[in-house]
């Protein structure tokens, strides 16, 4: 090895190091939880010594060296520390070592949860991206100065890695045969958690059950040992294309975090064996070994500490964020804002619900090369449970659209991953109520990376989701879920109920930089429930785009009527605008609809000038009643026009069950029905 790597290295552990005891001995001032690298300093700068700026890396909350080693000063890192205004990453919204990063300069690092193992899925859908912009020949695709491809670094603990998702992301690696390399830093410890306790066997054999997962194991204390191991690795990765998984023993020597002191839990038997692996002592030996001089080696920490020195002051009196920033970046500016094209061109045959998503999917995939569309049962062979992508996977070729796994957290994460890379991922989850083993990506990564990055890492992603019950499709094909959803920050949630609207939100939805998911209910697919035939419209335009958060009044009452304070309103969406629109038959010119065709963002001005212009009002939901989004909104109307109102806000949902039954009778009696709904416009007309 070249002492100038030698040295470096030594640099910046030194750097390290003093970060480590100026923070220990500021805790004060270092008030927010942190994790320093104290122990891992080697295997991570022999990590990022290997890469380059057209790679990616996905590290954890202890690669602060990584970080070093990247390029990073510790004044940038400290910024984040001390949640300053100006971090570079975050702006003061996330913890120490949290980086995000995209420059020309250094590899791209998407935003990192601190939620542990999580992060695989997401790093794993990088790679899965790249894959494709190489195969398509995209100009996205962006190699090394002398063509070498870019791999992944995804960077984790030892005791993350017996979370499931981390196999979903193994799975979909090995299958693909990417390039990533699953970096783990096995420090016998998961907080207090013993490895003995947790799992019966270590990263490098559980690898084992992944054919195609090449694997390594190495003392990632001895940075020479390191860097030689991870040379070879990433040079492998680079031109084989190949998933590899490193595992590697290190010592923890600091704190798990500055909150969870290792006094608490660990004994000194065991800090003193950790102590023995201590990287630094083992490199400056080496050096000394090598005849550099130890006034030398003295004089480079001494340098080092003054500096960190320094910046730990500068980074103390750097602003605190403004206030203001608390809402910046929660969304990525759209161009779609005004309705565009032609929505209803003569001439054109009424089409289906679930053939307009088809065709407007079919144009997407056409004007857009970046776009792919994956999901269960969606590829070629039966193009979807519901033939809503039926011809796509001919048309398109199994490279852009394709089966997945039953993995939905991988579908939902991994479309952080790839839209990081510039492919804009459509996906599908089969059925609403199976939404759920992917709820945990959308929470922890897809929902946050804008906010979290400050706007640098936006995921744009369509979700298609089918939901909703008709005809018996019992407890497990036919929940309704937007509440919870729609609790989710940072996501948008279109909902149509006609042909049209399919086209131009899901049209709206993809051209969005942000995640929207799309709820489509089976029941209005084909219009095959009766009162529903007006869910088939003239298909759209080409360039028809409905702009998600503008709502639709699908039947108007009386002017005369409206006058005379006979009137009402029913704001509703998906199945519920049927039946509103079959009740009011029975009160000609008394009754307004909207249809709100978007959850979120939410048509507000709409609704409160609708509710204002009648005075009555009912929310009408298929979901459970009660705690519903239904019940929010109708509080928010409640306040918004309370002076207007001439009757208590209705809500109407469904029963408040557990799941929607079996038998059709009992699917009946639970959802609600345009008789459901007359008999509260009665009482809400007699008010
Ligand atoms: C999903 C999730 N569960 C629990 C936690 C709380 N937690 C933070 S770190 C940690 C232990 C992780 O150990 P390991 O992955 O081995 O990394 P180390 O801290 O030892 O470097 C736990 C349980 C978390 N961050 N995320």
């Amino acid at each position: 090895m070249d002492k100038e790597t030698l040295l470096n290295a030594y640099r910046l552990m030194c750097t390290a190091g003093a970060m480590a005891k100026t923070y220990e001995a500021n805790r004060q001032v270092c008030k927010y939880v942190h994790s320093t690298s104290r122990g891992h300093e080697a295997i991570q700068l022999a990590t990022a010594f290997q890469l380059l700026p057209c790679d990616y890396v996905s590290p954890y909350y202890r690669d602060e060296s990584l970080l070093l080693g990247l390029g990073f000063s510790p004044y940038t890192l400290m910024l984040q520390l001390l949640a300053k205004g100006d971090d570079i990453f975050t702006g003061g919204k996330e913890y120490y070592s949290h980086p995000n990063y995209r420059g020309e300069d250094k590899p791209t690092i998407i935003h990192q949860s601190s939620a542990t193992g999580m992060q695989a899925i997401p790093a794993t859908g990088i790679a899965q991206g790249l894959q494709y912009l190489q195969t398509i020949k995209s100009p996205l695709f962006k190699t090394g100065k002398n063509g070498e491809a870019p791999i992944v670094i995804c960077s984790l603990g030892d005791a993350s890695l017996t979370e499931g998702e981390v196999s979903e992301a193994f799975q979909v690696a090995v299958l693909k045969k990417l390039r990533i390399i699953y970096l783990v830093q096995d420090n016998d410890w998961g907080i207090s958690v013993t490895s003995e306790e947790a799992r019966s066997m270590d990263a490098y054999k559980f690898a084992k059950g992944f054919k195609g997962l090449k694997r390594i194991s190495i003392d990632g204390s001895d940075f020479p040992a390191s860097y030689e191991a991870m040379k070879h690795v990433v040079k492998e990765v680079r031109e084989n294309s190949r998933p590899f998984l490193v595992h590697t023993k290190v010592p923890l020597l600091g704190h798990h975090t500055s909150g969870v002191r290792k006094e608490f839990y660990r004994s000194e038997e065991d800090l003193a064996k950790h102590a023995k692996e201590d990287p630094f002592p083992k490199l400056r030996k080496r050096l000394l070994h090598l005849g550099i001089e130890e006034k030398d080696l003295n004089e480079i920490e001494a340098i080092v500490t003054e500096a960190v020195s320094e910046q730990f002051e500068s980074a103390k009196s750097a602003p605190e964020p403004d206030p203001s920033t608390v809402t910046s970046h929660v969304f990525a500016p759209t161009n779609i804002t005004e309705e565009e094209g032609e929505r209803t061109p003569v001439g054109k045959e009424k089409v289906v619900m679930v053939d307009a998503a088809l065709f407007a999917i079919r144009e997407i995939m056409e004007d857009f090369p970046e776009a792919v569309l994956y999901g269960q049962d969606v590829g070629a062979r039966l193009g979807g449970v519901f033939r809503e992508t039926a011809t796509l996977g001919e048309q398109f070729g199994s490279h852009r659209v394709f089966n997945t796994a039953i993995q939905e957290a991988y579908i939902i994460g991994s479309t952080v991953g790839m839209s990081a890379t510039g492919v804009k991922p459509i996906v599908e989850i089969q059925f609403a109520d199976y939404i759920y083993p992917g709820v945990n990506q959308l929470v922890t990564e897809v929902a946050k990376s804008c906010y979290l990055s400050n706007g640098k890492f936006p995921v744009q992603t369509v979700i298609r989701v089918p939901v909703g019950a008709y005809g018996g499709g019992g407890p497990y094909h036919s929940g309704s879920n937007e509440t919870l959803l729609l609790s989710i920050k940072g996501i948008k949630i279109a909902y149509p109920s006609n042909a049209a609207d399919m086209k131009g939100l899901m049209k709206a939805a993809f051209l969005d930089p942000n995640p929207v998911i799309m709820l489509e209910h089976k029941g209005l697919y084909w219009s095959k429930v009766p009162g529903t035939e007006d869910a088939k419209r003239a298909e759209p335009s080409r360039d028809y785009v409905l702009p998600l958060g503008k709502g639709n009044i699908v039947l108007k009452a009386d002017e005369s009527k409206i006058k005379n304070g006979e009137t009402c309103c029913i704001i509703s969406y998906g199945m519920g605008v049927y039946w509103a629109k079959n009740a009011a038959k029975e009160f000609a010119g008394q009754v307004e609809i909207i249809d709100l065709r978007t959850l979120f963002p939410l048509d507000e001005e709409l609704v409160f000038s609708t509710v204002k212009k009648h005075g009555k009002c009912l929310v009408l939901t298929e979901e459970q009643q009660n705690d519903s989004f239904a019940e929010a909104l109708a509080g928010r109307i409640s306040n918004q026009c309370f002076q207007f109102l001439d009757a208590p806000v209705l809500v109407l949902g469904a029963l408040n069950l557990p799941a929607v039954p079996m038998n059709i009778t009992l699917e009946k009696a639970m959802l609600p029905n345009e008789e459901k709904v007359a008999d509260l416009l009665r009482k809400l007309l007699n008010y």
